[in-house]
């Protein structure tokens, strides 16, 4: 009965809104996806946001601080332009945004003033977009008058939970990239540095996709639980996968497929843009089950290689998506491992020579049984030997069958 009743006020809200109930559990289905929840749980989702809502409106408002740092403001831009319905809407109905600085009305010293009140009052979370600047003491990036650093420390140290929205709020986005001349870094290693000992949430992208900010609000705001962290304190069910493992061009990168120039038939095709660049075997992130714009389509979708905007290693700056993925639209020649450079064609001689190994070994077993034969491994492709200089190196069976000899 109880459910009942909400429900029906809760559709008398939407209803005023112009929300139809299909809307709003296509959003629900939406923060499911998001949140890697089995469409099965909908209506459960539905639920809680409808009795959050509800709760809301009854004076359970859940505080939030959204602080901005050096940043594009790409990340606030990406949350309120989503839509239809609007999920900002409904998210920003179970939380009290307390401070922002780009969508609150008020400004200046009222809007320190309520970040402090918010502060004394206690239980808020906080949600950082952009990066920490630590140069000259902190002045590299001064807000309301005070080095930026300085407001993140007080703001952090005293919230629930601190959600890093963004590659630059993760590790330092590209302000980190070589030479990093402001000093900037994420959240989670300033905090470290500082004795801050605050459950993180790091939800890289450049910009992040805002249905993510959704899901991991749902679930902090209204499950009261931190969702389930991987070793880099990134939701497990949005970033433990790689963007390749959920790609729809997977087929044509299983084929060898691919587009090598912008414009060509193969592009037309829809083949495979890893020679043109895609970062997507390497990035991890949910963007082909999520995509953006309420699922309209995503990235590799609309012909763009993934660019790696997920990469972002929380306790090292050097480690971001610019600095690891930069020149974008070509193929890699420098693949990190460990934090060492090493060249394609290296790693290449290293796989030869590992699979030669166990092909030898392999090789004594075969002549026992006197079925002693080689599997024909990648010629050279006729497309890299025309352009030499951006091949990734050269596919030749020939050391394979001199070691297995
Ligand atoms: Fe960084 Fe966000 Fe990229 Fe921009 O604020 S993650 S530069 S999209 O906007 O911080
Ligand atoms: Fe993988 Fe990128 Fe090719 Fe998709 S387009 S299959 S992510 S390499």
């Amino acid at each position: 009965m109880e459910n009942e009743a909400t429900t029906a006020k809760f559709q008398s809200m939407l209803d005023a809104r112009g929300i139809s109930r299909r809307s709003f559990m296509k959003l629900c289905g939406t923060i499911a996806a998001a949140a890697g929840l089995s469409q099965l749980t909908v209506a459960q989702v539905a639920q809680a946001v409808e009795n959050s809502v509800i709760g809301a409106q009854e004076g359970g408002l859940y505080p939030v601080i959204w602080m901005e740092g050096a940043s594009c403001t790409g990340c606030t831009e990406a949350f309120a332009q989503i839509d239809d319905p609007d999920p900002a809407t409904v998210v920003l109905e179970m939380i009290s945004l307390n401070y922002c600085e780009t969508l609150s009305a008020a400004a200046g010293w009222s809007m320190e003033e309520a970040r402090k009140q918010t502060i004394e009052a206690g239980n808020y979370i906080l949600v950082y977009e952009g990066a920490l600047l630590k140069r000259w003491d902190g002045h590299a990036l001064r807000i309301a008058g005070e080095p930026g650093i300085d407001s993140f420390k007080e703001t952090a140290e005293k919230a629930n939970a601190v959600v890093a929205f963004g590659s630059c709020a993760t590790n330092g986005g590209w302000m980190g990239a070589e030479p990093n001349s402001s000093d900037a870094v994420g959240c989670q290693k300033y905090m470290q540095e500082q004795g801050i000992d605050v459950p993180v949430i790091n939800v890289p992208g450049c910009p992040p996709n805002p249905e993510w900010l959704v899901a991991i609000l749902v679930d902090v705001v209204m499950m009261q639980v931190l969702p389930e962290l991987n070793e880099q304190n990134k939701p497990a069910v949005i970033f433990n996968e790689t963007v390749h493992d959920n790609c729809e061009r997977r087929g044509h990168f299983e084929n060898g497929e691919f587009v090598y120039q912008f414009g060509s038939p193969e592009e037309a095709k829809n083949y495979c843009l890893y020679a043109v660049g895609c970062r997507g075997p390497q990035t991890r992130a949910n963007c082909g089950i999520v995509r953006y714009n309420h699922r309209r389509s995503w990235c590799v979708e609309s012909g763009a290689p993934c660019i790696g905007c997920c990469e972002a290693n929380p306790l090292d700056p050097g480690d971001n998506w610019v600095e690891v993925n930069t020149p974008f639209y070509i193929r890699h020649r420098d693949l990190r491992i460990g934090g060492v450079p090493f060249q394609p064609t290296t790693i290449g001689w290293i796989a030869i020579a590992a699979v030669a190994a166990v092909m030898v070994i392999h090789g004594f077993g075969m002549k026992a049984k006197g079925n002693f034969g080689f599997v024909e491994t990648e010629k050279v492709r006729e497309w890299d030997a025309k352009h030499p200089n951006e091949s990734i190196g050269v596919y030749d069976d020939s050391v394979l069958k001199k070691e297995g000899e």
